[in-house]
């Protein structure tokens, strides 16, 4: 650790959380998300963000799935949802922030909903596919660098090895300096998930996240960590307290879990959402 690089504590956060709720407040005072991806056998990525998005406190949070066929039209689960075609999410005003890749999948429409996420000014959090995107298309990593409004990427170490165009074993060999890379090149904030997750910033400082347990190495969790940070985003939190609070929120709750109940085995990423979500209240 040096001056520039801290850890990521239960301490750190206390100053970045997000304001108490007014008495007057409404659902349009907590922000609408829309959360853009699940193409097909992928539609429980973009259900997962989204139930982790309304339990984070966002006040609306819009699906949109890429999936043709047999697309739900409601969560029956989690009615709250509103599951919309995926193109009105690009008009004028409609959205505060945009979560795109969660089960994106990388067919030519969901390239094409990527290069609108990227023209537009909203806030973004790019994960799973759209990185994969984005690793794949000079255009998409280039439009990114140009963008004045504030976009979190959020890889796996298997997707960081794509943005750099290298190997998983590299990255996991040499964390730090993969994260620190990545948030220059692309002037973005970052997190290089895994154990002891890495968010790094543009200007070269990082924190080193110290919650979370291996109960996380399950499907779903990366999309849960995506909703949390779309939420915190639309209710207004600063993009770097947003990161930071919601990658050490999320391991948090996994914590929570062990010490609850019985081990990380059989851990799921539903269970991560409300344990979260009774930790920020
Ligand atoms: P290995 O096996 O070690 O070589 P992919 P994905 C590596 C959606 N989902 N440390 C590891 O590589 C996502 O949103 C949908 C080291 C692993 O095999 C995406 O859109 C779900 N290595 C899409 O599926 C639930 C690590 O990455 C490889 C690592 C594909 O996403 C699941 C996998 O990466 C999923 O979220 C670590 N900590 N973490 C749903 N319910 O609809 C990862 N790796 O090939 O990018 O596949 O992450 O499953
Ligand atoms: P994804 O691979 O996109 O589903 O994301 C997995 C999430 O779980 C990330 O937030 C990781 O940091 C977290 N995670 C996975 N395995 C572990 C682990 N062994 N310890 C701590 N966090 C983990
Ligand atoms: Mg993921």
């Amino acid at each position: 650790l040096s001056p520039r690089n801290w850890l990521l504590d239960r301490a750190s956060i206390a100053s970045r959380l997000p304001p108490l709720r007014q008495a007057n407040s409404h659902k349009g005072t907590y922000g609408r998300l829309g959360i853009l991806g699940g193409a097909g056998g992928m539609i429980g990525a973009v259900l997962l963000a989204g139930r982790a998005a309304l339990n984070l406190g966002a006040g609306r949070v819009y699906l949109g799935l890429l999936t043709q066929e047999d697309a739900p039209v409601v969560d029956l689960t989690q009615p709250e949802l509103m599951l919309r075609p995926p193109s009105g999410f690009f008009e004028p005003d409609f959205l505060d922030a945009l979560v795109i890749g969660p089960g994106l999948g990388g067919e030519i429409a969901a390239c094409i909903y990527l290069e609108q996420a990227l023209q537009t000014s909203l806030p973004l959090v790019l994960d799973a596919d759209a990185l994969n995107l984005i690793a794949c298309h000079t255009e998409l990593s280039n439009a990114i660098k140009v963008r004045e409004a504030p976009a979190i990427l959020t890889p796996h170490p298997a997707e960081a090895a794509r943005l750099l165009n290298t190997t998983t074993v590299e990255i996991q060999h040499n964390r730090l300096e993969a994260a620190q890379t990545l948030a220059r090149q692309f002037n973005c904030i970052i997190v290089l998930k895994g154990a002891g997750s890495i968010c790094a910033f543009p200007d070269g400082h990082c924190h080193f996240n110290t919650s979370g347990n291996p109960g996380l190495s399950t499907a779903g969790t990366g999309d849960v960590l995506s909703g949390f940070l779309g939420a915190l985003l639309v209710q207004a939190l600063p993009p770097e307290n947003t990161l930071l609070l919601a990658v050490h929120l999320h391991g948090a709750a996994a914590d929570t879990l062990l010490e609850q109940q019985h081990g990380p085995v059989g851990m799921t990423a539903s269970e991560i959402i409300p344990a979260a979500r009774h930790l920020l209240n």
